[in-house]
């Protein structure tokens, strides 16, 4: 069945005035929040009651985003469900439940299992498709400053300051229509890339210590174990984009990050990051993952931190002696 929707079907669909709950994906990021809050801001000009949802915290950093809205999901019934930014179900975390129930999703991962009905292009980052929904709409000069406070944001996320391969001359084209609007894009980038907590940095020298390499130094996977998490006061959101640190060490091919679930133990969440031409989301689609060539997630299942290390090294090795 192809459930796939044009833009101007998706624009359609979004005038539609409804209780509408949006959906973001686990570890929430810039991307996926700034998609949620943009778009509310164009659901409510058309008259929706709009809430977001995650299931994890979001980092307090984040609030030029959320505007501090509570982001926890607390079983209230919506007529419509939006995600955004979400590859599958399963990142949806433990929100996972609620993916029978999504209408649409809006997103721009390569391998993205289309549970719902969809709208993708597959951009540098999800907030351009927010932004060209918003000019098929002709809303544009109808949003606030946030709006485009929150799509920027967005889009120097998944684009690592737009220094990543997947930055197009598009990407650079809605980002300057953005900046245009006046919003204060260095103190976007500042809050992004360069401020960090300290449970952040307590976060990162674990990793220096505590990181391993396999395969001649071309694999570098960090562990964090509940454990660690909590003797060193650790949270999930302080290690949310650790895996760039051990990803920017020379001779590293692909970079793993795992977290194991405070809720469950026997679950730990997979980042990877590859620096060379390693399809990563393949890889994690064989595990019921996604994302983008060269990021991607998962959860891997496994009796202990060191079995789940094993099963990376597996996983990720084939792919890594082949290149
Ligand atoms: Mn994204």
């Amino acid at each position: 069945m192809n459930n796939k929707i044009t833009i101007s079907q998706l624009a359609g669909k979004i005038k539609e005035p409804k209780n509408t709950l949006i959906l973001c994906h686990k570890n929430p990021d810039p991307d996926t929040l700034g998609s949620a809050f943009a778009l509310k801001y164009i659901l409510s000009y058309f008259g929706s009651e709009v809430n977001c949802a995650c299931a994890d915290m979001v980092a307090g950093k984040f609030s030029f985003i959320t505007k501090g809205v509570e982001l926890e999901y607390k079983g209230k019934e919506y007529e419509r469900y939006i995600a955004v930014d979400v590859a599958s179900p399963m990142q949806l975390g433990d929100l996972e439940y609620l993916s029978p129930r999504v209408d649409i999703t809006i997103d721009h991962h390569e391998m993205n299992t289309r549970f719902s009905l969809y709208y993708e292009d597959f951009r540098a980052s999800n907030c351009e498709n927010i932004y060209l929904l918003a000019k098929e709409l002709n809303v544009l000069d109808k949003m606030p400053l946030n709006f485009y406070e929150c799509l920027y944001a967005g889009m120097s996320a998944d684009t690592g300051g737009f220094r990543f391969s997947n930055v197009t001359p598009d990407t650079m084209k809605i980002a300057s229509e953005v900046i245009s609007h006046g919003i204060d894009h260095a103190e976007i980038n500042r809050i992004i890339f360069d401020s960090k907590t300290m449970g952040e940095i307590r976060a990162q020298k674990l990793t220096y210590e505590k990181m391993q390499l396999f395969l001649d130094g071309k694999l570098s996977i960090i562990m964090f174990t509940n454990d660690m998490k909590s003797d060193n006061q650790i949270t999930d959101a302080d290690i949310g984009d650790i895996v760039n640190y051990i990803r920017s060490i020379e001779g590293v091919l692909v970079a793993v990050s795992l977290k194991q679930s405070s809720r469950d133990e026997s679950k730990f969440s997979v980042s990877s990051r590859a620096n060379v031409d390693i399809d990563v989301s393949m890889i994690c689609a064989k595990i019921g993952g996604g994302g983008h060539k060269r990021a991607a997630g998962a959860t891997i299942i496994a009796s202990s931190p060191e079995e789940a290390i094993k099963r990376c090294v597996e996983l990720f090795g084939e792919a890594i002696m082949n290149n």
